[in-house]
């Protein structure tokens, strides 16, 4: 994005930061903005990432602190589908009581799990994994199918027992 100095006066950047519900899905990339002065009509450049692992639109705020006052620019992406099946967290093209057992292992801190592992952890799709993702993952492991969120059943469908 372009950062332009519309003012009249010297327009200095001291500090960009990225805030809200979605912010750990945004960064901010290379900048030409912090601790430079700009001129009035000058320009400067600030690159922002988008690295979902979530699925469905994802916003943020771009907070820009300036000599003259800060700055909200929103921030929006959409992260479309997930690379990796609903529910199969190992990726071995199955979903059984391990998954399960790495979303719980996930939820207490003791293991990390990747982009893609925490978007197949996921399973209700609710941008956040609970203890509750691990309980639709075991009620599909055992093959109690009733109430299991609809991409989530078809997962279940294709790779677990329900059918
Ligand atoms: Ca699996
Ligand atoms: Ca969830």
């Amino acid at each position: 994005m372009e950062v332009y100095n519309t003012g009249e006066s010297d327009l200095i950047i001291s500090n960009l930061e990225i805030n809200g519900t979605d912010s750990s899905h945004f960064t901010i990339g290379s900048n030409s903005c912090i601790g430079a002065s700009k001129i009035p009509g000058e320009l400067c450049f600030i690159n922002i990432s988008f690295s979902p692992y979530f699925t469905g639109t994802k916003t943020a705020n771009l907070t820009i602190y300036t000599n003259v006052g800060n700055f909200d620019v929103p921030l929006s992406g959409n992260a479309g589908n997930c690379v990796s099946i609903l529910g199969d967290i190992n990726n071995n093209n199955s979903i059984s009581a391990f998954d399960g057992a790495m979303v719980l292992q996930a939820v207490v801190g003791s293991i990390n799990l990747t982009n893609e592992q925490k978007c197949a952890a996921d399973v209700n799709e609710n941008s956040s994994i609970s203890a509750y993702d691990s309980a639709l993952l075991l009620k599909c492991v055992v093959g109690n199918c009733s109430g299991l969120p609809q991409n989530f059943l078809t997962s279940c469908t294709n790779h677990g027992n329900c059918l």
